[in-house]
């Protein structure tokens, strides 16, 4: 058995858990009154109400003790202090250098990182502050109107999430794009609309070597020259976000028009970095700057607050509670506000391929549950199709529900609407409805003797369905940041809880590298034979039905 199994904290929650598992929610509120006010806090903007969870004070002492245990403390000291704790690449990560407003030195291989930092953050706003003014233009001398990110997985989802959400913050005459995979729809559909005069491309890669975004960057380079004829225009209307610079260079951008970003940024923590750009542009220098003051407002509290009081460790801690001792295996991300529908897409990379691992650090098999599959959409969508399941069904589904408070330019009723639902939500999974409660409703319905028998356990709702509620002011560039790096952080406590590198992304490799492999199998005539039987059947299904 691995050494945490063994360890005393967990062996003390194994036996906690066979005392809690029993107990309702329901009971729990009515012995204590003070229960809201004692499972819940606020930092960064954020409120944040852990009560409805299947929790006493003393499974929070023992989830603490568990996180001291496991060295929750000492590691965020060695990540924020530039320590390589990516053991399998041999990396810094660093992300919170991105957004560190303080300035405070963070030496990586005996450099401070953070004069490299700014001046690149510099040449961002600089460039965005010219894309929005007017000041830069196309070739024809016009404003640009359309930005297009081409990236892929950590080099699109953030951003685009964030432009998605933050709608209301962004430049007027600005229309944002983003391409990612490689079918040739998107890309297609979205230059289909597009003025080259007025274009501007952004081509996001950290590693520039990736087929999609290299295929799409190419098409899109193509549908530009064949428009405008003049290869020396590219300079205006394609620029590079990356860290390599030969790549890009090789490519055809010049590398005076790349914004540069470093191999201590992991992809999926890469949108407060160059990757940014997109978001720079669009949201303009100050906005951006609240966004990373945002982060960097979680960013203190998750370094300096103890274990007791830090959201984001109380988070993590409460994710472990469920998938190791209660069999959860998802996580369901639930916001309450349509900017934010990305979100949950976004969450899915963050925490998936962070903790998605079974090797531990020290290159062992776990012997337990890591991270869960984390999926969603707009809550209130979710009502009126999956949500039966998590009333009703046989899993324990723990749920994150996210709204803000207050919704500018929204008329009523939505509001009030939208919110009654977020709370009548889990209230009910909190309480369930039990036998008394549902033959109540039956008789006023005049149902009864054995039609109402037939009907109750139909009707029945366990209850007892964990839910945390984070509630916003108001969805800001400050508050989106401080949310991003709640669950940024929150990931990190539970990857150093399960002892696995939350920054290596080997999975990800590995569909780069198997799917150059079978290209050449699909442009090479005749059988394919290479593989097993099934992926021979298939390839070669396709050879011969694909119109030449
Ligand atoms: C992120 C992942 C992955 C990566 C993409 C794009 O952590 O590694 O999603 O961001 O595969 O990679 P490039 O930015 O190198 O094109």
């Amino acid at each position: 058995m691995s050494k945490l199994l063994t360890s005393p904290a967990w062996q003390a929650l194994v036996e906690h858990h066979k005392q809690i598992s029993p107990l309702h929610l329901r009971d729990l509120f009515a012995q204590d009154p003070q229960r809201f006010e004692r499972f819940s806090l606020e930092s960064g903007g954020l409120f944040f109400d852990y009560s409805k969870n299947r929790i006493t004070e003393e499974t929070m002492t023992l989830l603490f003790d568990l996180a001291r245990q496991t060295g929750v403390t000492e590691r965020i000291q060695r990540m924020f202090s530039g320590e390589k704790i990516n053991i399998t690449e041999n990396r810094a990560v660093l992300h919170v250098a991105l957004r560190n407003l303080d300035k405070n030195p963070i030496v990586v291989d005996g450099e401070d990182v953070m004069p490299k930092v700014n001046a690149v953050k510099e040449k961002m706003f600089q460039f965005s502050d010219e894309i929005r003014s007017g000041e830069r233009t196309g070739y024809t001398g016009k404003a640009f109107t359309d930005i297009v990110n081409i990236g892929i997985g950590g080099s699109d989802l953030g951003p685009v999430m964030i432009c998605n959400a933050l709608k209301n913050f962004g430049h007027q005459r600005l229309t944002m794009h983003f391409v990612s995979t490689v079918d040739g729809d998107q890309v297609v559909s979205t230059l289909k609309k597009l003025n080259p005069e007025t274009t501007l491309f952004i081509i996001a890669s950290k590693t520039f070597t990736t087929q999609e975004t290299i295929t799409n960057a190419r098409t899109a380079r193509k549908w530009f020259l064949d428009r405008v004829g003049n290869e020396s225009h590219i300079a205006k209307h394609f620029v590079a976000v990356s860290t390599n610079a030969k790549a890009v260079s090789e490519f055809g951008i010049d590398t005076n028009n790349m914004f540069e970003f470093w191999d201590w940024v992991g992809g999926r923590y890469s949108l407060w970095s160059a990757i940014g750009l997109p978001i720079a542009i669009y949201l303009g220098k100050h906005d951006y700057q609240d966004l990373l003051h945002g982060a960097y407002t979680m960013d203190e509290h998750f370094k300096n607050k103890p274990l007791e009081q830090n959201l984001p460790v109380i988070m993590g801690l409460l994710g472990v509670w469920y998938i190791n001792f209660f069999g959860a295996n998802t996580q369901l991300i639930s916001p309450y506000n349509q900017a934010l529908q990305r979100f949950p897409a976004y969450l899915q990379q963050l925490d998936m391929e962070s903790n998605g691992k079974t090797v531990d650090l020290d290159g062992n098999r776990v012997d337990y549950h890591t991270g869960p599959v984390v999926w969603g959409d707009a809550g209130i969508n979710g009502q009126h199709a999956y949500y039966q399941m998590l009333h009703q069904g046989s899993q324990l589904v723990p749920i994150d529900f996210i709204a803000s408070v207050e919704h500018p330019d929204i008329p009523e009723p939505h509001s009030t609407i939208l919110m009654a639902n977020y709370f009548a939500q889990t209230e009910a999974f909190m309480r369930g409805k039990n036998e008394a409660e549902v033959r109540a409703e039956l008789d006023k319905a005049g149902i009864t003797g054995t039609a109402q028998d037939a009907l109750v356990p139909h009707k029945i709702f366990e209850g007892n369905r964990p839910t945390n509620s984070i509630l916003i002011q108001r969805l800001t560039p400050r508050r989106l940041g401080a949310l991003i790096a709640l669950y940024e952080h929150k990931i990190f406590v539970q990857g150093t809880i399960w002892n696995v590198n939350s920054y290596d992304q080997w999975g990800v490799e590995l569909g780069k590298q198997l799917a150059k492999a079978i290209e050449g199998d699909l442009t090479t005539p005749g059988l394919t034979t290479s593989h097993d039987a099934s992926t021979n059947g298939l390839i070669n299904y396709y050879k011969r039905n694909v119109p030449r």
